[in-house]
């Protein structure tokens, strides 16, 4: 196993001062660590090895170092179908909105899960994405049958957002990043919630959202090496896919889970630890997503940890201008997808989630696709813009632009779905 935080963390004077690099000449030397070395320095050389031994293992390290360890799933949620409508987006869809309450009494957190499925779902049950959104499952289309959040937004007044709550003027105010027409006409059906309901997305001491529920005796908020927002966040998802798998409609084990952002982080951690995940998609996710945190390229751990000190455990900040310290690197999250397909997607102008470290956190997971049979990136070297690599088990492409979600950036995983989700 790694070294405990306690007995190897000596404050030290940082090697290289924190300001935010975007000069590839400045990127420091670096050396990852092997995803196919265990903790007591032996080779993993079997698909067994790694099954039974060392996924487990980088997964705990990230726990106790990056994310935070959390809990299982709450042990009887409310689960209650609200509403649904069988001939939504002019007769194209069903919706279905399911409210989950964990817990009882007015302080309960609840999470809205909204489900959109193609209306020819009667062809038999549908693939499906779920993702997390930012601003409200309202904010996902102007579709009037969606239930307006009132759950505390962080938004401004110009996404129709007022005093942190959701007006009517919100709908759809995402709607260019989520082409939910065009996913149904492929074939797919579309699963969101609020990142919110899970865990209001500002630093409060941890006092609202799902972490509360499980604190022990006396426990104020979550201890050093426990979840954080993002935690918060990858659990929602797993609870998301509970729902959808008691749905006949959807195909159970092929949902996908993706995300944009500091939701692609939430994904990626989710489709790490949550095997039920068919395939993973971690659009722009940077730092403490796909990018590796080594290369102190656009945003850095103590960056982030000082921007959104909620989002980690509290142990990630022993990492600060530290990276080199940390047992893990962020190829290792990729491949704990494995065998599962996976597609890293960047985007060109958005130097601060480090475009080159997310392709090569998806080419440095490639040992363990290949030691389980798939095969992992075939370019070691960065693709052309626009020309994305979605051939083998894990897809990366590099779009033009900047920190965002397209049309192009959905056909492109729609593709890699079809390509590699299994029948
Ligand atoms: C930025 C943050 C990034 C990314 C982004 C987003 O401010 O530094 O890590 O998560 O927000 O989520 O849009």
């Amino acid at each position: 196993m790694g070294r405990s935080p306690a007995s190897w963390f000596h404050p030290q004077p940082a090697e290289i001062p924190m300001q935010t690099n975007y000069d590839k000449a400045l990127v420091p030397d670096y050396e990852l660590p092997d995803p196919l070395i265990d903790g007591s320095g032996h080779r993993v050389s079997t698909a067994a090895q790694w099954r039974q031994q060392r996924r487990g293992e980088i997964l705990q390290l990230f726990e106790a170092h990056v994310y935070g360890s959390m809990p299982g799933p709450w042990a009887d949620p409310n689960v209650r179908l609200q509403e649904q409508d069988g001939a939504a987006l002019a007769g194209r869809a069903i919706r279905r909105q399911t409210r989950l309450r964990f817990g009882d009494g007015d302080r309960a957190p609840t999470m809205d899960l909204l489900l959109y499925l193609p209306t020819a779902v009667s062809a038999g049950p549908v693939p499906v994405f779920l993702g997390l959104n930012f601003s409200g499952n309202h904010s996902i289309h102007s579709d009037p049958g969606i239930h307006l959040s009132t759950s505390w937004m962080r938004g401004q007044d110009d996404t129709g957002v007022s005093n942190h709550r959701a007006t009517e003027a919100a709908r759809g105010s995402q709607a260019r990043r989520w082409p939910v027409e065009h996913i149904l006409d492929r074939g797919y059906g579309l699963a969101t919630i609020y990142c919110g309901d899970l865990d209001p997305d500002f630093d409060d001491g941890y006092s609202n959202g799902v972490h509360p529920l499980f604190y022990r005796a006396g426990q104020t908020r979550p201890g050093p090496g426990e979840w954080g927002a993002l935690g918060a966040w990858a659990w929602g998802l797993s609870r998301g896919l509970d729902v959808l798998q008691q749905d006949p409609d959807v195909a159970a084990t092929r949902v996908s889970v993706m995300g944009h952002s500091r939701l692609g982080k939430a994904a990626l951690w989710a489709g790490a630890r949550d095997e039920r995940f068919a395939l993973v998609v971690a659009n722009n996710s940077g730092c403490g997503g796909a990018a590796l945190a080594r290369r102190r390229f656009g945003e850095t751990v103590a960056s982030i940890n000082k921007a959104f000190p909620h989002w980690f455990c509290d142990h990630h900040r022993q990492y600060d201008e530290r990276e080199h310290l940390l047992p893990v690197d962020q190829h290792e999250i990729i491949a704990l997808a494995a065998p599962r397909p996976v597609y890293v997607a960047s985007a060109v102008e958005d130097h601060w989630a480090d475009p080159k470290g997310e392709y090569l956190a998806a080419l440095h997971a490639g040992p363990v696709y290949e030691l389980l049979g798939k095969r992992g990136l075939d370019s070691s070297h960065i693709p052309q813009i626009d020309a994305p690599l979605a051939e083998t088990s894990i897809g990366y492409h590099l779009r033009s632009g900047g920190h965002d979600v397209t049309n192009w950036d959905w056909d492109q995983w729609l593709d890699f779905a079809d390509r590699h989700l299994p029948s």
